[in-house]
């Protein structure tokens, strides 16, 4: 069938912040009843930095409640863990015969993060996008759902297939890159003209899904804001503009609808019913999260069905990958 199957994935590489939500996660949602879903905890990429083991192990657990405290249906969307599926590894291998150095040295954030870990740039960091390549040709992926930033990994993803296509034949379905429009870009508190990131250094500039109440509605009073006092969505006022973009977001609101509410209103009044609402919102996905952590029989359990379910799909797509390239397969 065209257009059935979504594949997207997280890094467990740090909190969650609700641009992550915003501008992802949440968008997976919709996709559950239409589409057959494939959603990782991509563990294997998250290594390419360093990580303490102990807390990568804790953060993919976390992750995995997460998902599911959003809304995420195990039920429904095949969730599971990208090291407990070894077809990962073992496509990104063939793919990588197929990739070249020059076009991996032009990745922006393989550039990015070797000039931000410039005493860590290792092979698997430069080998990034081959192995997103193989997480999405595995499922024969028609849409992958991210924020603007990984479009360009996607696109090679697209690149790679046509190129094996071409090559060996007609193999691998060629995916497209989804990506939405609303909250595609959710600023950081502290810098509204910069994204919201969850490794940046200033704690106040992010606002994480496991943060408590009192340090949301802290970090929403301390939100940086502009000069002026009107309430309105305006390139001039990109610290309100945003604030004003969260506020709809959470609430279920146009940000039209959200200026109409707050009009003659003042800075001092916005800020706390900004943190107020975001707050409400992540308060029943915290609890759920937390009463799933303490089940981790449960957990277990979804996970394992999901990398069974995962590893059947892959394997199917690897043993025709390895026909094709002329692997001996003991037959
Ligand atoms: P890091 O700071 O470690 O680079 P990140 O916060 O940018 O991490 P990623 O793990 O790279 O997050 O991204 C996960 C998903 O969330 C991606 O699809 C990305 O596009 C989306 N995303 C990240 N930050 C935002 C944001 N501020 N607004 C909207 N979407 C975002
Ligand atoms: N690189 C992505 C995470 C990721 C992914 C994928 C996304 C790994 N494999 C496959 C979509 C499809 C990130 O950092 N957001």
């Amino acid at each position: 069938m065209e257009g059935n199957i979504v594949y997207s994935a997280v890094q467990p590489s740090g909190n969650l912040t609700i641009g992550n939500y915003v501008g992802s996660i949440r968008n997976w949602l919709k996709m559950q009843d239409e589409y057959a879903c494939f959603f990782a905890m991509a563990n294997m990429h998250a290594i390419t930095v360093r990580q303490d083991p102990a807390e990568l192990r804790r953060r993919t657990l976390e992750l995995a409640a997460l998902y599911i405290a959003c809304g995420i249906d195990p039920e429904k969307c095949t969730l599971y863990v990208q090291s407990q599926v070894p077809q990962h590894a073992e496509l990104c291998w063939v793919l990588n015969s197929l990739t070249y150095v020059g076009e991996m040295e032009r990745m922006t954030q393989y550039k990015d993060k070797a000039a931000k870990h410039a005493d860590n740039i290792n092979m698997g960091l430069m080998d990034y996008p081959v192995l997103m390549a193989a997480d999405i040709l595995l499922y024969q992926t028609d849409l992958v759902p991210v924020g603007q930033d990984q479009t360009q990994h996607v696109e090679i993803a697209r690149d790679i297939a046509v190129r094996f296509n071409n090559r060996y034949g007609e193999t691998f379905k060629v995916p497209k890159a989804l990506v939405m429009k609303q909250g595609a870009k959710i600023a950081s508190l502290q810098d509204p003209l910069h994204k919201m990131s969850k490794s940046d250094e200033n704690p106040n500039a992010s606002v994480f899904l496991t943060d408590d109440r009192d340090t949301i509605l802290r970090k929403f009073r301390r939100a940086v804001t502009d000069s002026g006092s009107e309430i309105r969505l305006s390139g001039e006022k990109p610290g309100i503009s945003n604030l004003l973009t969260i506020y709809a977001s959470f609430a279920g609101k146009t940000t039209e609808e959200a200026e109409r509410e707050f009009e003659g209103k003042g800075y001092g009044e916005f800020k706390p019913a900004v943190g107020e609402t975001v707050a409400d919102a992540l308060a029943p996905i915290q609890a759920e999260q937390k009463r799933l952590l303490a089940d981790k029989a449960y957990l277990g359990g979804v996970l394992a069905a999901g990398a069974e379910r995962a590893y059947k799909a892959a394997r199917k797509t690897l043993s025709k990958v390895y026909r094709k390239v002329g692997f001996y397969q003991g037959d």
